[in-house]
């Protein structure tokens, strides 16, 4: 690989070989469900139990023994051992809330859209691990004010994680990959400006072209394209 500092960004599309839903696909998980219900604040506040259930059922996928990471997932972790171990530098910055990169082995990762499997204070943000469903009555010790615990969750009209060290390392690129993500979700969708502008060579590996403007792009299932890019 003729570049050294290396940002990839992925989408759900990167977990739909390995049977988890993507949001805006035909039979994705918006079909069924109002965007404004279950991944917004205030459809937490109007009905949080609706929106337990949602994650709890995507939570308890998790635990499914048959869920694996795919190729895809597998050969980002790869290539990130390969490429460090040669003294370059990578960063993989994921929307997805599943845990396959961290099963894959991926080790520089931000997950900026929150995980699945983490619980927080809504008063402090403290996360906790959380691996069983989530009820209402659910409580956070972790203040005086007893609450109740949360999904560990990024909604809309919130900041998303880590959105500074995502900014440095984008600027810092000399490469940036964009796989299994529609880019209509910001502030993800504007990596690609940001790494460009910065002089970054930008790539998309997707099943389709999105709007995203990539100097280079592949097309087709991401346990093809992905491992056949970094090979
Ligand atoms: C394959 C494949 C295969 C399929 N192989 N590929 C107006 C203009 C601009 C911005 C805004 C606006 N109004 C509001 C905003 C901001 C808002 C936003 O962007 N809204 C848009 C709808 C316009 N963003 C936010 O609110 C964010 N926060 C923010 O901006 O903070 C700043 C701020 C805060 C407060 C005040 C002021 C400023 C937060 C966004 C949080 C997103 N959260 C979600 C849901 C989490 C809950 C849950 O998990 O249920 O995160 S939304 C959902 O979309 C999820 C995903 O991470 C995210 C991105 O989706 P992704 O991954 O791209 O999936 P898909 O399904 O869209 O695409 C899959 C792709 O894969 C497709 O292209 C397929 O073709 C492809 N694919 N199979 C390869 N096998």
């Amino acid at each position: 690989m003729r570049f050294n500092n290396i940002v990839v960004l992925t989408g759900a599309g990167i977990s739909a070989e390995s049977g988890i839903k993507t949001f805006r696909d035909s039979n994705g998980l918006w079909e069924n469900h109002q965007i404004e219900d279950v991944a917004t604040p205030e459809g937490y506040q109007r009905n949080p139990a609706l929106v337990h259930q949602f994650y709890n059922q995507r939570r308890a996928q998790l635990l499914d023994p048959k869920l694996k990471p795919n190729s895809a997932h597998q050969a980002l972790a790869q290539f990130e051992l390969q490429h460090k171990s040669k003294g370059g530098r990578f960063l993989l910055i994921t929307q997805n809330v599943d845990n396959l990169h961290q099963r894959a082995g991926s080790e520089s990762l931000i997950t900026m859209h929150g995980q699945l499997q983490k619980v927080k204070c809504p008063v402090t943000g403290k996360n906790l691990s959380w691996l069983k469903d989530l009820t209402a009555a659910d409580l956070c010790h972790c203040c005086k004010n007893p609450q109740p615990l949360r999904p560990d969750i990024v909604w809309f009209g919130e900041m998303p994680y880590l959105m500074d060290d995502c900014v440095d390392a984008l600027m810092q690129a000399d490469l940036f990959i964009s796989t299994g993500t529609s880019g209509q979700v910001y502030p993800a969708a504007g990596f690609v400006k940001i790494a460009a502008e910065s002089g970054a060579h930008t790539v998309e590996l997707n099943m389709e072209a999105t709007r995203g403007d990539f100097a280079e792009g592949y097309y087709g299932p991401a346990a093809k394209i992905v491992p056949a890019y970094l090979s």
